[in-house]
């Protein structure tokens, strides 16, 4: 497969003004008609040949400016078209035919439930006609559809609805005009048997505009928390940053088979179900909180990568990055209180940890723009989304909010209706506040976590406090050398009391929380007027995405983790304290029957827990451990059955030492009356279920039965799998029961079905026998990408122990299951071969197993490029 690099990028040879698109709509043989108008690109005018992109679509017919091209006019190779000694403008007609009910791609046309829907972001347009299909070639569309009526009563794209009727022949057609140009990969339409519930909505403006949620028939009781995420989000982006809704009519359409969550095709966004449908019943407070993200996140691309639109592939962090930092924001805004913020920063923190930081440390370790790819749908990656959201965050911190505003401002008044570079966002940022960012883009171009290191001198006579800071980056494939980063430092300093000192720096006076500028490899600051030696609380709010290495004793430690005013680094003094024992056990846990934890831990973990200054999510978040995951990524040479044992039995430990004090919480933190996913209601029951979860890892008869009790009467979805997963992991006799009656009622409710797929998937007690046996069941289906992940990618991701059995059982299924999704879906296939990033850490024996499993994959004759790339890079 042919490697696209960064700095080959040349513009358009041809841009397109208009496209007129006509679909006449059958699942086995779809014809499109696209008529577009094209003219040279004056950027390079000398380049006389159009280049459209086509892929597996059967053309029909070609025609330039009336005239039908002959064979030896045109070329088709590899998979582009191309027309070479084009004039300077052109109108071209084309006819080609595809197969939707064949696609099991999900990108381009495909049918779900006999529902016709598009994909086609990045680059799936091309499977629906031959087209520039790349960002930078912005155009008009006017879209006709037609369609069986009985079968397909609605018919939508993007944009408004111009004309709708009859046929005669029993179909129906409807035709729709965007009014804003747009690229390719955000066309979209649907065509389907759907309901919707609707509501006009007043923009601030003083405008009413159409807002809609369709759904399968039966899912109508569903969709009201998507619609109230959607008013927040509209309001909140018209109050936050003066954006407003441009069109008179704004739709989500939800479909039960998607690679993604979802997709901002403009005015019509297509979302993934699990991202639309939530009642009680069915969701749980995990659930609802996806959904508010993500409706925010699609519609806020309505102008962040909408209006303004990405100039190549490489660029796509402009639109993903900023789009995450503002859904970040809104989630935060919508709690409101200090504490609530956050836990919302603290969840984004461990995504982090959990996530980016092992991408970044692995084989296909990336910039948050990268230099090159084979595949771009490998590139939807938590270090180009979420590190991405950190790096705009940062312009925050180091600019202010209302500088980051400004910024913003002159982004949108240069850009709007441009498709534009990182660049371009940063020199916007930079201008609008006067401030010098060249060294700030190095965080674009140099992959790898940083790693930030501090010493500190307290100098009593002269009553100054110096900080040094030291930073560092590993080398990365194909980046051995890095140069220092632009890293916004928060820091406070916290006297014997626990109170946060007023600080001056370098003589400036800086509040309570200096953010300190680190430019260099090394520097130093120093705090005068400091009156006693201080406990320095650093990277407050976690102000850049860095690893600190820290050198703080326990007492300090359990100093920051009593009083830090910055609840993040508490949190984070607490997990530090966590993660040390958790080291410290796994390398003892062979030995498992010397195993034990120090009182002062235990006593730490308590008076958290028993804290009423402090919310309930927010105790939650300070009580949960560092994952198996996290721990892994702390050691030079993983055994995961050793990580496994030392976390379980700090669980157990905690269970029993803290069993009063728990049994308490639970107590204290049930939610009587109607449910309700406000972020205090799920807070306590998050903290409800922790206590539950922590006194079944030490189980006894009580604490089973609260949790079957708990299973019984549950009345909402969050306390059912709550329960349900204690009872599994205490290996209580009511789980198979449980777990049986789980089904019976919900079998009808697909979204949960794959959670119970996913509880089984994760569970310890699922060996690779189970697993095989789960994949018979008549309710798994490896198509429908949301059930191959809940238990596939589930067990070979979220279920260390027994995913690396010794015999390397866990690895065989692995190949096997990514061979057989790649024949389907390359996207979901290379996500699940994702799973085998870090093989190189784990213990001699399971590498070699892992090994193999790769090379069988790489020696497949048949794979896509999406999964070649994953694993040649793996094995490289
Ligand atoms: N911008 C959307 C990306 C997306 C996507 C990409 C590749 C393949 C399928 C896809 N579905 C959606 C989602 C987003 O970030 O909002
Ligand atoms: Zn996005």
């Amino acid at each position: 497969p042919q490697t696209i690099y960064r700095s080959d990028y040349m513009p358009p040879s041809y841009l397109v003004d208009t496209v007129e698109l006509g679909f006449d709509l059958d699942p086995a043989r779809t014809v499109v008609a696209n008529r577009m108008t094209v003219r040279r690109n004056q950027d390079c005018a000398h380049q006389r040949t159009i280049e459209l992109h086509g892929e597996d679509i059967e053309l029909v017919a070609l025609r330039m400016n009336g005239r039908e091209l002959q064979s030896g006019e045109y070329i088709i190779g590899n998979n582009v078209l191309s027309i070479p000694n084009a004039p300077e403008e052109a109108t071209l007609e084309i006819e080609t035919v595809c197969i939707p009910e064949q696609n099991t791609t999900l990108s381009g046309l495909y049918t779900s439930n006999g529902n016709f829907f598009t994909q086609c972001e990045a680059e799936g347009f091309r499977r629906i006609t031959y087209f520039p299909d790349r960002p930078d070639v912005m155009a008009k569309y006017t879209v006709m559809l037609r369609a069986d009526k009985e079968r397909y009563p609605v018919l939508l794209s993007n944009g408004n609805l111009i004309e709708e009727g009859d046929l005669g022949d029993g179909r129906h057609y409807a035709k729709w005009e965007d009014p804003f140009k747009k690229p390719s990969y955000l066309f979209a339409l649907v065509a389907a048997r759907l309901v919707c519930q609707e509501e006009t909505f007043r923009l601030l403006d003083g405008r009413d505009a159409l807002l809609q949620v369709w759904v399968e028939e039966g899912n109508l009781d569903k969709t009201d928390y998507a619609m109230q995420s959607l008013k927040h989000s509209i309001r909140w982006d018209e109050e936050r940053y003066g954006l407003e809704l441009d069109l008179d009519r704004f739709m989500i359409v939800a479909t039960s088979d998607f690679n993604m969550g979802a997709m901002e095709n403009k005015g019509l966004n297509i979302f993934n179900t699990k991202f639309v449908l939530a009642n009680p019943r069915v969701a749980t407070d995990i659930d609802f909180q996806g959904i508010e993200a993500v409706v925010a996140h699609e519609y806020f691309h309505n102008w962040t990568g909408n209006r303004v639109t990405c100039r190549d592939w490489f660029q796509l962090s402009l639109k993903e990055g900023l789009t995450v930092f503002r859904d970040q924001e809104f989630t935060a805004d919508m709690i409101g209180t200090e504490q609530g913020r956050a836990v919302t920063r603290i969840d984004q923190v461990r995504t982090l940890r959990q996530a980016q930081f092992p991408e970044d440390a692995g084989p296909m370790a990336h910039p948050v723009r990268p230099d090159s790819f084979v595949e771009i749908n490998n590139f939807y990656t938590v270090t180009v989304y979420e590190k991405g959201a950190e790096v705009v965050r940062m312009y925050q911190t180091l600019l202010g909010r209302e500088g980051f505003r400004k910024g913003m401002d002159l982004y949108f008044q240069r850009h709007d209706g441009q498709a534009v570079t990182c660049d371009d966002f940063r020199n916007a940022m930079a201008d609008a506040n006067g401030r010098d960012l060249t060294q700030f883009e190095r965080w674009y171009d140099q992959a790898g976590t940083p790693v930030l290191r501090f010493e500190t001198r307290y100098d009593e006579a002269q009553q100054t406090y110096t900080l040094t800071l030291f930073q560092s980056c590993p080398p990365t494939p194909g980046q051995p050398e890095k140069r220092p980063f632009h890293i916004p430092v928060a820091v406070g300093l916290l006297d014997r009391e626990g109170r946060d000192m007023p600080l001056t720096v370098d003589g400036k006076e800086m509040g309570t929380t200096a953010v300190l500028e680190l430019l260099d490899a090394q520097q130093t600051f120093v705090f005068g007027n400091v009156k006693e030696q201080p406990v320095p609380s650093v990277l407050r709010d976690f102000s850049a995405p860095v690893i600190l290495q820290h050198g703080y004793c326990d007492s300090d430690l359990l100093h920051l983790f009593n009083h830090d005013s910055d609840p993040v680094n508490r949190w984070e003094a607490g997990q530090r304290l966590a993660m040390g024992r958790l080291l410290k056990l796994t390398g003892e846990a062979p030995a498992s029957n010397r195993l034990s934890l120090d009182d002062t831990f235990i006593e730490a973990m308590r008076r958290v827990l028993v804290d009423e200054t402090l919310d309930p999510a927010f105790r939650e978040q300070a009580l949960l451990l560092p994952s198996e995951t996290m721990i892994a990524e702390q050691l030079d040479v993983v055994d995961p059955l050793a990580v496994h044992m030392a976390r379980q039995f700090m669980r157990a430990n905690i269970g029993a030492r803290l069993r009063s004090e728990l049994l308490a919480q639970y107590a204290a933190n049930l939610t009587p009356g109607p449910y309700s996913p406000d972020a205090v209601s799920a807070g306590k029951r998050a903290l409800k279920n922790l206590a539950l979860a922590y006194l079944n890892a030490a189980p006894d008869e009580e604490t089973i039965l609260l949790a079957v009790r708990q299973c019984r009467e549950a009345d909402n979805m969050t306390d059912r799998v709550a329960a349900l997963g204690a009872l599994i992991h205490a290996r209580a006799p009511e789980a198979d029961s449980e777990l049986a009656r789980f089904y019976d009622e919900f079998q009808d409710e697909a979204l949960v079905v794959d959670k119970w797929f996913a509880i089984q998937a994760t569970a310890p007690t699922t060996d690779i026998a189970k697993v095989r046996e789960l994949m018979r069941h008549p309710a798994f289906n490896l198509r429908n990408p949301n059930r191959a992940r809940s238990l596939i990618a589930n067990y070979c991701m979220n279920n260390p122990v027994e995913f690396h059995a010794p015999n390397g059982s866990g690895y065989l299924f692995w190949a096997e299951h990514v061979t057989l999704l790649d024949g389907l879906n390359p996207q979901v296939a290379a996500r699940l071969a994702r799973a085998m990033d870090r093989w190189r850490r784990y213990t001699p024996e399971l590498q070699q197993h892992m090994k193999t499993a790769l090379q069988q994959v790489a020696g497949q004759q048949r794979l896509s490029n999406d999964v070649r790339e994953v694993v040649t890079k793996a094995l490289a």
